[in-house]
């Protein structure tokens, strides 16, 4: 399974700014992270950050055809960018979204999410471990009826 792994903007800034919020590691030590638990369950990981909106949607309009699924942090932009909303819905890869706080917790504009409705699913408040979970759910399918492997609920 390829893996690309997105993340929007400011989240190059990962480990040095705001660690009560967004924990100590850097975005390079995520990446590294997640191309290491991609490569232990037989799969690639490739990672993405921009800061810049339209260099985002060309990521997720590249995807198609060349990934099996994206886990994305849309940083900021989940909350405003119908853009990425409609880059998404035209694209025939799956993405799970995934936010590093607990939104939900914070100010009011983070608690909506204008991306979430063209994703598999969102997950938010899992700290780093999200990005984890978000590619464990597409392993999992992926072997769903495989031996060994559970059938995940529909
Ligand atoms: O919790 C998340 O992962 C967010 O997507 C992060 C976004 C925020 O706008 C969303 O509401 C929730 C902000 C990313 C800022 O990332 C920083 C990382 C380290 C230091 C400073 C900012």
């Amino acid at each position: 399974m390829k893996f690309l792994i997105i993340n929007g903007p400011n989240l190059n800034l990962l480990g040095k700014r705001e660690p009560g919020i967004y924990g100590e590691n850097s975005y390079e030590s995520l990446c590294a992270r997640l191309k290491d638990f991609a490569a232990a369950h037989g799969a690639t990981a490739e990672c993405f950050q921009s800061n810049h909106e339209g260099a985002v949607i060309d990521a997720i309009h590249a995807a198609d055809g060349v990934y099996d699924a994206i886990v994305m942090n849309p940083g900021a932009f989940t909350h405003y960018s119908y853009a990425i909303l409609d880059a998404l819905k035209a694209v025939d890869v799956p993405c799970i979204e995934v936010h590093i706080s607990n939104v939900h917790q914070r100010e009011e504009f983070r608690h909506r999410s204008v991306t979430a409705p063209a994703c598999v699913g969102q997950i938010c408040g899992l700290g780093l471990y999200g990005y984890e979970a978000a590619m464990s759910y597409f392993l999992l399918k992926e072997n769903a009826g495989k031996e060994n492997f559970h059938t995940p609920l529909p």
